[in-house]
């Protein structure tokens, strides 16, 4: 029976470490482009997190099969030992004790070290720089109010920029936000009763819409097409209805559909009677 425990242990982590290394390949793991094995986000900063992310799988690969090598070849050696053989006891080893505490500070300082850059691209405005080494300019393109179960988008008029109060030409939409694809752009993300989140998986994008405060995000998308916003918060029995839509477009298809809305929304029914 012992022999069968030991084998069980043994195989679950093979099983483990096959599947987690086959996952982001199989979409199990993130949202990806599914063009590489390691897919990526479509978003310049989600590649970045990305990368933290695979850096990761790799250094808990290694710690995964390091301890499962040993503990399987002690379960196997307690079950296959002979009646006989003298059993060795361990009463703990002040250097292996040292060691495994050293190790794994050393790993969380230089992750929590390594990551800074990302996490102030993320962050802080003007660590997103140009090819040529200057802050990139960030295009704010709406303000995004999130509340009980949908969101409400405010952009500005064409040819306009977007001002905190609302204005009388501001244009409106509920569950989509447009954005031009390629650009940084930022949205500035509110709420109207609880806390919600902001989240699109495949941009890597989340952040926490806090009553009282005007919260800055921006992201940039790589690719033309519509990607699922959602709400990443439980916020109330209608949590699940707050699944939207992120359309990103190119630039002109932009300000033309910035146009039909403003036109359909500004109508006011009037029909000169034919003549
Ligand atoms: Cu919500």
């Amino acid at each position: 029976m012992g022999r069968f425990w030991a084998l069980f242990f043994i195989v679950t982590a093979v099983i483990t470490f096959v599947v987690s290394w086959i996952s982001p390949s199989m979409g199990w793991w993130f949202p990806t482009d599914g063009v590489a094995v390691f897919g990526m986000a479509q978003s310049t900063l989600g590649r970045k997190i990305d990368d933290l992310f695979y850096l990761i799988l790799w250094i808990v690969s290694v710690t995964f099969v390091a301890t499962n090598v040993a503990l399987g070849y002690a379960l196997w050696r307690g079950a296959t030992i002979k009646p006989e053989e003298k059993v060795w006891f361990s009463h703990g080893s002040h250097s292996l004790e040292v060691i495994w505490t050293i190790v794994p500070s050393v790993i969380l300082l230089f992750i929590a070290l390594y990551q800074l850059d990302v996490w102030a691209a993320y962050r802080v405005r003007g660590f997103i720089k140009d090819s040529d080494g200057k802050p990139k300019q960030i295009v704010a393109v709406a303000e995004v109010t999130a509340r009980q179960f949908e969101w409400r988008i405010r952009y500005p008029a064409r040819g306009k920029t977007l001002k905190p109060i609302p204005q009388a030409d501001d244009i409106y939409t509920v569950n989509e936000l447009h954005v031009p694809t390629g650009d940084l752009v930022s949205i500035t993300l509110r709420t109207d009763d609880v806390q919600h989140a902001f989240f699109v998986p495949e941009l890597r994008v989340k952040q926490d819409a806090v009553p009282g405060k005007l919260i800055p995000v921006w992201f940039d998308t790589l690719v033309t097409k519509d990607y699922e916003m959602l709400c990443a918060e439980l916020c109330g029995w209608g949590h699940y209805k707050m699944k939207a839509k992120l359309v990103a477009q190119s630039t002109e298809d932009f300000e033309a559909w910035k146009d039909k809305v403003s036109e359909e929304q500004f109508d006011d029914g009037y029909r000169k009677p034919a003549e």
